[in-house]
């Protein structure tokens, strides 16, 4: 497989040896079956390149990330999804329980193999999904590992009640049916009207287990923020309200790994990858404070 040599995350400090990092950013250009609009594999590089614009001190939560040492891992040329899992699953392999691990897809197949490799470390863990799809078909086009099944596989993987899904807006009826029977817990996308939006969010929160995984599809975020997503659908989250249940999430659990994705990077604007890399370092600020690396 070929390697390119992507930016280093957050600049000066980038570079750092895996075995030396606090977080391994594993950027993951993988593009499957696309249900609309292409870009997904060029994700990584834009977050990674807009990653160099972002303050390393995040003035609204006071946390200063120059002390944060991370390593970025190569991308490699990703034609198949047992492509994908071959190379999440080298660099998660190699990770200790106190290092993060941050995937930047590509689509959200992503997330498959990082779940496997959690859910043998951690037999009771929950999954947070930020998303305006529920992800929860058994197949799309014949295919198990389409991008619209994947929390369908992960809910195989962790029980469909351990998964919270937040900003959900655009669901088939077997997906409704899904939800109902097998009690996934799922905030829809109206929800982002309601002022009680974090109050019932943490509410369904405290019935996760304690270790989560942070699972966030950028179109849960509303696309007048993000436009540049495969399948962008109006009426998501905004950008305050997103950071604000990251941060009630990091407040009461042990977030284990995030990854961000599906953004369909746009070479004529850079607004969307821009957001998702402050996304990225709002994740990581938050873990950063819990573990006192800050
Ligand atoms: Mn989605």
């Amino acid at each position: 497989m070929e390697n390119r040599q992507l930016p280093a995350y957050f600049l000066e400090n980038g570079q750092h040896p895996i075995e030396k990092a606090h977080v391994a950013v594993v950027p993951v250009p993988f593009e499957g079956a696309i249900s609309y609009l292409s870009g997904a594999s060029a994700g990584p590089r834009a977050i990674l390149e807009a990653s160099a614009q972002v303050e390393l001190y995040d003035f609204e939560n006071d946390v200063d990330l120059t002390n944060v040492r991370f390593h970025t891992a190569d991308a490699p040329t990703l034609k198949t999804y047992q492509d994908v899992r071959n190379h999440v699953a080298s660099h998660l392999a190699s990770l200790t329980p106190e290092q993060f691990y941050l995937g930047l897809g590509g689509d959200h197949t992503v997330t498959i193999p990082a779940i496997e490799h959690f859910s043998k470390k951690y037999p009771k863990m929950g999954i947070v999904q930020f998303d305006a799809h529920a992800d929860l078909r058994d197949t799309l086009h014949d295919d198990k590992y389409s991008h619209a099944c994947i929390m369908r596989r992960n809910a195989e993987i962790i029980g469909p009640k351990n998964i919270l899904s937040v900003g959900i807006r655009a669901v088939s009826l077997e997906e409704k049916n899904y939800i109902q029977e097998n009690g996934v817990n799922t905030i829809p996308g109206n929800f982002a009207l309601h002022e009680n939006l974090l109050p019932r969010f943490s509410e369904l929160l405290i019935r996760l287990p304690h270790d989560i995984f942070l699972t966030v599809d950028l179109d849960g975020l509303d696309p007048t923020i993000m436009p540049h997503v495969g399948t962008p659908v109006p009426g998501g989250l905004s950008w305050h309200q997103t950071v604000q249940l990251i941060k009630e999430l990091f407040r009461r659990k042990n977030v284990i790994a995030a990854d961000v994705v599906e953004i369909a990077s746009n070479s004529n604007s850079q607004r969307s990858d821009f957001t998702a890399a402050l996304l990225a370092q709002k994740i990581v600020a938050f873990w950063a404070r819990n573990r006192r690396l800050t």
